[in-house]
C-alpha cells in the first residue's frame, strides 16, 4: 500500500532531504511524494515582483540547492537548461505549466539553435516533477487564466549558478548568470525594495 502524503513545514522538509542517501531519482522522487510543504510555511522566502519571477534561497550545500520560486499571475521563465544537473519541481501553492523543447539543432561556433515543442505537464500540490535528464530544456509558466500567483520549489543537484537560454524567435542561445532574491529569507544586496509578500 502507498504511504499516504503528509504536509511538513519547510525546515522539516530540508532535514529530511539533507538526510536522504544521496540526491537520486530513487531516493527524491517518493520522498517529494510523501511529504509535500505545508504552504505557509514558504513565507519567510515570499517575495513577488512584478518585473520577473524571483528566486530565494532556502538551503545550500556542495550537493544540492533547494529554492523557491515565486510566480505573479502570468510570469514565466525563459526556455532554459539546467547546466545537466538533475531538476526537481514541487508547486506548494498554485500551479505551473511545464513545457519541454527538444533541440534538433545547434551550433557551438555561431551560437544558433533550433528548438520544437515537445512534452507538457502541469504541476499541481499533488504533483511535483522530474526534469528528463534526456530532454532537459524547458520553460515554466504560471498562466494568467489561472489568475493566482504560485509558489515552487526547485531542487538542483548539484547547485549551478549560470543557465543557457535559447530564444525561439531569433534561433540563438546564450549563457546568462542566475541570481537570488533572497538568501535564507534576507533580500540580497541590491535588491530593489519593490517586491511584496
Ligand atoms: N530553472 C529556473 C526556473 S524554471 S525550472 C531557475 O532556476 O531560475
Ligand atoms: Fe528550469
Amino acid at each position: 500500500m502507498e504511504e499516504a502524503a503528509r504536509l511538513v513545514g519547510i525546515d522539516e522538509f530540508v532535514k529530511g532531504l539533507a538526510g536522504l542517501p544521496g540526491i537520486a531519482p530513487a531516493t527524491v522522487n517518493p520522498y517529494l511524494a510523501a511529504q509535500p510543504v505545508r504552504p505557509e510555511t514558504l513565507q519567510p522566502y515570499t517575495f513577488f515582483s512584478a518585473a520577473s519571477y524571483t528566486r530565494n534561497l532556502i538551503f545550500k550545500n556542495d550537493l544540492f540547492e533547494l529554492i523557491a520560486i515565486c510566480w505573479e499571475i502570468g510570469q514565466a521563465s525563459r526556455i532554459h537548461n539546467h547546466r545537466e544537473q538533475q531538476c526537481w519541481m514541487a508547486v506548494p501553492i498554485g500551479k505551473l505549466k511545464n513545457q519541454n523543447y527538444r533541440v534538433v539543432e545547434r551550433d557551438p561556433a555561431k551560437k544558433t539553435c533550433r528548438l520544437t515543442a515537445s512534452h507538457a505537464c502541469f504541476i499541481t500540490p499533488t504533483q511535483h516533477l522530474e526534469v528528463d535528464q534526456g530532454e532537459p530544456v524547458h520553460q515554466v509558466l504560471n498562466l494568467a487564466e489561472w489568475k493566482e500567483r504560485a509558489v515552487s520549489l526547485h531542487l538542483y543537484s548539484r547547485p549551478f549558478s549560470t543557465c543557457e537560454v535559447y530564444s525561439l524567435e531569433k534561433g540563438t542561445y546564450c549563457d546568462v548568470p542566475l541570481y537570488y532574491t533572497s538568501e535564507y529569507g534576507k533580500l540580497s544586496a541590491g535588491e530593489a525594495a519593490a517586491l511584496s509578500r
